[in-house]
């Protein structure tokens, strides 16, 4: 697997081995980023964290670079009144000082993109650059995790690549249940 970090460097290990999974660049701390098993046909993922800005500067997330995956976007999923969900692109995610904000399912997002061909497996480990417009480059891995119940939102970004019908199946299905 292609995405384990087997090269995993000295100054890396050391810094996830301080705490559970956190990392820190300045006066920002971003906790367990994770994304999601999938399948080798599915071609897109979400990526989840927990930023907290410490510091008494706003600061802004720009991009994050992933070296495996040929496409990486900021968004936001959005549901609107009829119950249909859609993700809207971000030029960056607002980090304003003495604030935390959290990546997850159903909300703001990484979406890793064009990754049709590479499963990826629980315990798996994507590393992945983060890009601060104040602090600067973090390196960071994604821990792949299972599929919980609750995280049923993330998987609407499984059928993105199959068209809307197939996204609106899946969003209702959750609707309907409570009509
Ligand atoms: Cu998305």
């Amino acid at each position: 697997m292609k995405f384990l970090i087997q090269a995993a460097t000295a100054a890396l290990l050391v810094a996830t081995t301080a705490h559970a999974h956190d990392y820190k660049l300045a006066g920002l701390s971003v906790m367990h980023p994770k994304t999601f098993e999938k399948a080798a046909a599915v071609k897109v993922a979400g990526g989840y964290m927990t930023i907290e800005n410490t510091s008494d500067t706003d600061d802004k997330l720009l991009e994050v670079r992933i070296q495996e995956v040929p496409r990486v976007e900021l968004h936001l999923s959005e549901t609107d009144a009829n119950g249909v969900a859609r993700m809207i692109k971000q030029d960056g995610i607002p980090v304003p000082a003495g604030e935390t904000v959290t990546l997850k399912p159903g909300g703001l997002h990484v979406m890793l993109m064009g990754i049709g061909g590479s499963a990826y497996a629980e315990g798996d480990k994507i590393n992945a650059t983060l890009v601060f417009e104040k602090a600067g480059t973090l390196d960071v891995s994604f821990n792949v995790e299972a599929r919980s119940d609750e995280d049923h939102e993330a998987m609407d970004h499984s059928k993105m690549d199959h068209g809307d019908k197939s996204h609106d199946d899946m969003d209702h299905s959750e609707h309907k249940k409570k009509n």
